[in-house]
Formats: structure tokens, C-alpha cells, sequence
């Protein structure tokens, strides 16, 4: 069995409650319908978080999400997690054990540590802008019967997508290969916010090539000789999608 059929299956087993973390921005994307499978047929409750909802317009999506149980939080601004709390302890009651262990589970990047830590309050998940942070399991406790248990990030392993993953932030920008192709998909999906956030109007028929030379000129990211460095370029635009500029 797969490294990561190994976690999720270890996680799903030794919890009694699952967070699926989802980023708000992505939410079809970030999901894993495997994960959900397994959970559902482990007949444990699972609870969607959808995290870092201080980068979207809540209201305008609440209407469209059709998952059974979620909740809308901002992790980072301590938004919603009042009601995550509420649901949690809930779910919790229904237990008949000294200690009841949530798992948190979902994309690496979306939040969970920093979900854990909100909860808890305390710093004590470590977290970091880099995906990939959280390296084996660990028990954190947000009271004396509930426990939350953080996992590193898992990716389905079928997954190949460079795209996917630099747009969920589960690979580092700086490890890209093809950073350009990543920016040009992020100009066709996001262009009216890529041009808020960096105060910039692009002319209609400027190409992706010429979208990230205007840019590396105004950020003065040149090569020697001065030639825009549209690869350094490409590489910033999605680090500041990553780290939530945009
Ligand atoms: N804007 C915003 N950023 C957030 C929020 N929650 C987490 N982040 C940021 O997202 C990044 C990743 O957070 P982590 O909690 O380390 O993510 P993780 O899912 O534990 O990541 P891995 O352990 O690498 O799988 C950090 O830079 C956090 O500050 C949120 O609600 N809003
Ligand atoms: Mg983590």
C-alpha cells in the first residue's frame, strides 16, 4: 500500500470524527473524493471546513455548496470557528469514550494546522506557508476529552497535475518546472483579480509572454542587460496566489 493510503487509512481509523480542510477559493479541487469514500464507508462523521473564506465573497457561494455538512471558517482571522466548534462538540457528545479524537485531513497548504491551532488556541500545530510542513501525525488538545489530530497534506496519488498543485499551493512555487504555463492558467481563471492586485491594466491582446513582461518591468524583475525576467515573474504571480495576495 501507497504511503498515503497508509496515512489516510491510519488517520480515518484512530479518529472518531473527520475534518476534510478545503480552501475556499478551490473548493471542488481541494476535495478528495477517495478520502470522502473512505470516511463515508467507515460510517465516522465528517465535517467539511472550508478555510481561508477571508479570501472569497462568502455570501455569493454559501447558496451553491452542496456538501452535507460544512462550515465557512477563516482560520487566520478567527471567522466561523465558533460554529466549528459548536458542530464538533455536537458530534462529540454522541461518544461514550474519555477521549475523542478528531482527524483532520485535506490538501497540503489548505489550513489544517492553522485550523488546529484556532481551535485549540494555542501555536502549538506548527504551520508554515511552505506546503508539505506538517511532517508525521501529532495530538493536540482542545479540551480535556477532544483531541485534534494533524496529518501532512495527501495529495491523491493519481494526481499529476503541475497546474493543480501550484494552484492549491501543494508544490512551491520555486520547485515548479513550468512556472509559465501555471501563470498563464492563473490569467485565464483570475485576470481581473491578478490586475487589482498589482495595479496593472493588461490590453486585450496581450499574450501570457506579454502579460508577465509588462509585469517583471514594473516590479524591476530584469535579467542583466534588462530583459523582463518573465520565468522570476511567473514564479512571484503564483507564490502571491499561494500565500493569498491575490
Ligand atoms: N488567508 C488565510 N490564510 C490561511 C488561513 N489558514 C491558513 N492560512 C495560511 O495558509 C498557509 C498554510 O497553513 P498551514 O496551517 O501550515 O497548512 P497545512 O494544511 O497544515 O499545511 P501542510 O502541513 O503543509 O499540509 C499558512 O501560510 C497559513 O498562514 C486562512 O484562514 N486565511
Ligand atoms: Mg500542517
Amino acid at each position: 500500500m501507497s504511503n498515503y493510503w497508509m496515512i489516510v487509512n491510519k488517520v480515518i481509523r484512530e479518529s472518531d470524527i473527520l475534518l476534510l480542510v478545503l480552501d475556499a477559493r478551490l473548493i471542488e479541487q481541494t476535495r478528495n473524493k477517495d478520502i470522502e469514500r473512505m470516511v463515508s464507508d467507515s460510517r465516522k462523521k465528517l465535517i467539511y471546513v472550508i478555510n481561508k473564506s477571508d479570501l472569497i465573497n462568502k455570501r455569493v457561494l454559501e447558496k451553491e455548496i452542496k456538501l452535507k455538512n460544512f462550515v465557512f471558517i477563516s482560520a487566520k482571522k478567527r471567522l466561523g470557528t465558533g460554529k466549528l466548534r459548536d458542530k464538533i462538540h455536537a458530534l462529540a457528545a454522541i461518544f461514550d469514550k474519555q477521549k475523542v479524537i478528531i482527524g483532520v485531513l485535506g490538501y497540503p497548504n489548505t489550513g489544517k494546522s492553522t485550523v488546529i491551532n484556532t481551535m485549540t488556541g494555542r501555536g502549538s500545530a506548527s504551520t508554515s506557508p511552505e506546503s508539505g510542513h506538517t511532517k508525521g501525525k501529532q495530538l493536540l488538545r482542545m479540551t480535556s476529552r477532544i483531541y485534534f489530530m494533524d496529518t501532512p497534506g495527501v495529495i491523491p496519488s493519481s494526481e499529476k497535475s503541475e497546474f493543480k498543485h501550484a494552484l492549491v499551493a501543494s508544490k512551491n512555487a520555486s520547485k515548479l518546472k513550468d512556472p509559465e504555463l501555471v501563470a498563464h492558467k492563473l490569467f485565464g481563471m483570475f485576470q481581473e483579480d491578478i490586475e487589482i492586485s498589482y495595479d496593472i491594466k493588461f490590453d486585450k491582446d496581450d499574450d501570457t509572454e506579454k502579460k508577465l513582461e509588462k509585469l517583471a518591468i514594473k516590479f524591476k524583475r530584469l535579467l542583466k542587460g534588462g530583459l523582463p525576467d518573465t520565468e522570476r515573474m511567473a514564479r512571484i504571480i503564483v507564490k502571491d496566489w499561494q500565500r493569498g495576495k491575490i
